[in-house]
């Protein structure tokens, strides 16, 4: 074989995975966003971070069974903790959570629940997820808030079904 065609195949050796690797992700996002439906938590209204405190549902921040298995948490973000700090729920339930900041950026993020969402002074975020799992879920703020950042924490309790 002449030199300058093993050049030419070790070449196409990289140029091929090259071009094939970031078109399957293409193709894998694409496959997800629009065939699977699932997208990232976002953004889905506008509330006046001024007078977010008399605005349902976060003028009585809390819990609240809207069906068999299913409840809503309108929750407030404010330095440094989660109103409500705690949530109880059985176990099996669909949490629907509708989360807001009264004053910086924030961030809710609850491991093993799949919740991770952004906390933006102006704008209401919804995320929801299933707790199957009994046990107890810390909801973390991982966006940096200030000095006690580190301590701006709640919990999801699941309680087992009796
Ligand atoms: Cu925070």
């Amino acid at each position: 074989m002449k030199r300058g065609t093993t050049i030419y195949l070790y070449e196409l050796a990289w140029i091929l995975p090259s071009i094939a690797l970031p078109v399957g992700m293409l193709v894998a996002l694409a496959v997800t966003a629009f065939g699977a439906g699932i997208h990232l938590p976002s953004e889905v209204g506008r509330v006046n971070p001024l007078h977010v405190a008399a605005t349902p549902p976060f003028d009585a921040p809390g819990v609240k069974q809207i069906a068999p298995g299913q409840y809503e948490v309108g929750m407030l973000a404010q330095i440094w903790s989660f109103t409500p700090g705690e949530i109880r729920v059985p176990a099996g339930s669909t949490v629907h959570f509708w989360v807001t900041s009264k004053d910086v950026v924030h961030g809710l993020f609850i491991p093993h629940a799949n919740v991770n969402v952004m906390v933006l002074p102006g704008q209401i975020a919804h995320v929801e997820a299933r707790f199957d799992r009994p046990g107890e879920y810390p909801m973390l703020c991982h966006e940096y808030c200030g000095i006690a950042h580190h301590t701006m924490a709640g919990k999801v309790i699941v309680e087992p079904r009796s």
